[in-house]
């Protein structure tokens, strides 16, 4: 009895260990039309400048994430934005995927601080909290939107592409 229960013990602790390192490697990858692909993990992303946004829940409560600006992704890796975002680069997306095969779109434009003040981040805290399971360690927070579709959980990767013809 004594040495299931110690067996038991020691599997369970072995297997919220695994959970907190996969949360520890998991990561966000940059691809496509980008100049400097990127592998982005936690570590990462909390060295770069700290943005916030506020979502709208079905219910209309508002949830305050923190996370890094979408946009500040996008030029780290090399993608055209600002001033650089005119003529056939408008023409250019980003796909973001999710863990669970979600995946949403957006023209860069609608990223872009140049053409619109709402910031969407790629966060990874909640109220100052590491994301639960089920919705991080990443997601997508789109401020402004009338529902939070776009606001996708679990992200993986972010792969940036043209639409032109
Ligand atoms: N990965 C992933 N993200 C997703 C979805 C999904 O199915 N998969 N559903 C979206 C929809 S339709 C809604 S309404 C919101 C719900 O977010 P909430 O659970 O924080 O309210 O998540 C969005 N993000
Ligand atoms: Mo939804």
């Amino acid at each position: 009895m004594r040495i299931r229960t110690l067996f038991l013990l020691l599997l369970t602790s072995l297997l919220s260990f695994q959970t907190l390192f996969a949360q520890d490697r998991a990561t966000v990858k940059v691809s496509g039309e980008v100049t400097k692909p990127l592998q982005l993990s936690l570590e990462d992303l909390q060295k770069m400048k700290p943005a916030t946004a506020v979502l709208k829940d079905r219910d209309g409560k508002e949830h305050p994430y923190t996370g890094v600006a979408v946009s500040d992704i996008l030029t780290l890796a090399g993608v055209t934005t600002g001033q650089q975002l005119h003529g056939e680069n408008l023409a250019k997306f980003l796909l973001v995927k999710c863990a669970d095969g979600y995946e949403v779109l957006f023209s860069l434009a609608e990223l872009d601080a140049a053409f619109t003040d709402k910031q969407a981040i790629l966060a990874y805290q909640l109220e100052g909290n590491a994301l639960p399971a089920g919705k991080g360690p990443f997601r997508l927070v789109v401020p402004g939107e009338k529902r939070p579709a776009r606001s996708c959980q679990q992200v993986v990767e972010m792969v940036i592409r043209f639409a032109k013809d």
